[in-house]
């Protein structure tokens, strides 16, 4: 988990850049909580 974060807004607690505030990047997973994956990250097929 990460520090700061209740445990029940981490969505990923084996991950400390998974959390809720984190910066989306195009990797495939929820980064930042949102409920979906590489949010607000356009998708060209680049990632
Ligand atoms: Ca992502």
């Amino acid at each position: 988990m990460v520090t700061g974060v209740p445990a029940a807004e981490d969505c990923d607690d084996g991950d400390s850049t998974v959390h809720p505030g984190a910066a989306e990047v195009c990797d495939g997973r929820d980064n930042n909580c949102s409920g979906e994956i590489d949010d607000g990250i356009p998708t060209d097929g680049s990632g």
